[in-house]
């Protein structure tokens, strides 16, 4: 299904998260080569970046945690004819570039040198980075974030500009992030929601220590944990944003219905980070399929048939959901492990009874076989029994 996005025609609504694997032309190539409609880079600094010290990076199945501090080879790097050559080959993909320089004038710098570089679709400027050491994350600053989107503006610039920002967790945050955005409509394409969950902590066990060496330990939260958050931000800020500004959903999406759901609350494409990081470009093919799938199931044959639909709750979606869910695989409360339970919960009472019964049975059979025997302690249990 095409999507109409900043000005290009997409061919699909899924494509990769700056961040995992997007740090080379090698690794770029294999995004591109995949069933992801565009392709991103990690965010860029101006200067090449050896990053935070390792190791920098956790995962487990339900949530990951980094601290990479902008490992990255440069803008000259991702902006470079070669670069962008051997990274979109012959897929005919658009080439977004992602920066998050460590000031507002690198920033400007590096939005210049995109524009003069033949062969970018786009820029996502990243204001939500939570792990440069003694640099607080640019929009929770509504000061910072207006100043970023007045200078951004005053550029002028040829290519569509999005925004990546951090997760906000309170209405009024969101309606102050949202205003600011707003008064700069006419600069800001496309909002990219959301960046990791910020500073968050992961302590093993077996040593009593974080599990990521830099910044203490805090680094960024996202997989599987952070979707219900990462839903909410794309729920709420297509209510807040102004029609002309695009939204894409980026936060916990594994599956076709994780991306289902993600334009359900309005996305209009979306992007996979952890996953792609755990199981690689082949992630993209799978999760697209997927999505294909719950859409012809659905009859779904346009995405705005259903971009935006979230339905609002009922009784009778309730008690679909609870019908739904007998079917689905159980999850353990501990530790996360799935496990399938072939029984629903009658079913297996049923069974309960069915085996008490044919035991008493064959209890009864054996006893009345016994019965037989001229044995004085079974003739006393066959009349206790009678009894
Ligand atoms: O490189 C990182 O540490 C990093 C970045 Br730039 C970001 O935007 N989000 C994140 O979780 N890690």
């Amino acid at each position: 299904m095409q999507v109409q996005f900043c000005g290009l025609t997409l061919n699909g609504c899924v494509y990769n998260a700056s961040g995992p694997r997007t740090g080379s032309s090698d690794a770029l190539a294999k995004v591109g080569s995949s069933k992801s409609c565009a392709i991103l880079t990690k965010s860029a600094t101006l200067l090449p970046q050896n990053g935070n010290p390792l190791p920098r990076t956790y995962t487990s199945p339900n949530f990951s945690i980094n601290s990479e501090g902008l490992p990255n080879k440069s803008i000259d790097y991702y902006i470079d004819s070669e670069t962008i050559k051997e990274s979109v080959l012959d897929s005919g993909k658009p080439y977004f570039v992602s920066i998050s320089g460590k000031s507002l004038d690198d920033n400007v710098e590096m939005m210049k040198r995109i524009c003069k570089a033949p062969g970018v679709a786009g820029i996502e400027l990243n204001l939500a980075c939570p792990n440069v050491i003694g640099h607080p994350i640019i929009a929770y600053d509504m000061v910072q974030l207006r100043s970023a989107l007045k200078t951004v503006a005053s550029l002028s610039l040829p290519l569509p500009i999005g925004i990546k920002l951090p997760p906000y967790f309170d209405f009024i945050h969101y309606q102050k992030a949202a205003e600011i955005i707003n008064e700069y409509k006419s600069t800001i394409s496309y909002i990219v929601t959301m960046n990791t969950v910020g500073n968050t902590l992961m302590i093993s066990p077996h040593s009593g220590s974080p599990v990521i060496s830099p910044k203490g330990g805090y680094g960024g939260l996202s997989g599987p944990a952070v979707k219900p958050i990462a839903l909410a931000q794309v729920r709420k800020f297509s209510e807040l944003l102004d029609p002309s500004i695009d939204i894409v959903g980026v936060g916990g999406v594994q599956s076709g219905q994780d991306v289902y759901d993600m334009i359900l609350c309005g996305a209009k494409v979306v992007q996979v980070g952890t996953c792609h990081w755990i199981e690689g470009p082949k992630c993209f093919d799978r999760i697209v399929e997927e999505f294909e799938e719950i859409c012809r199931k659905n009859g779904v044959k346009e995405l705005e048939e259903i971009r935006g639909k979230l339905k609002e709750w009922s009784k009778k979606g309730a008690a679909l959901d609870r019908q739904g869910r007998k079917s689905e695989p159980k999850t353990s409360a501990k530790g996360g492990a799935k496990f399938q339970s072939t029984l629903d919960d009658s079913s297996f009472l049923l069974l309960s009874v069915a085996v008490v019964v044919m035991i008493q049975v064959l209890l009864v059979l054996l006893a009345q076989a016994l019965g037989h025997l001229d044995v004085p302690a079974v003739a006393q249990f066959m009349d206790n029994l009678k009894a």
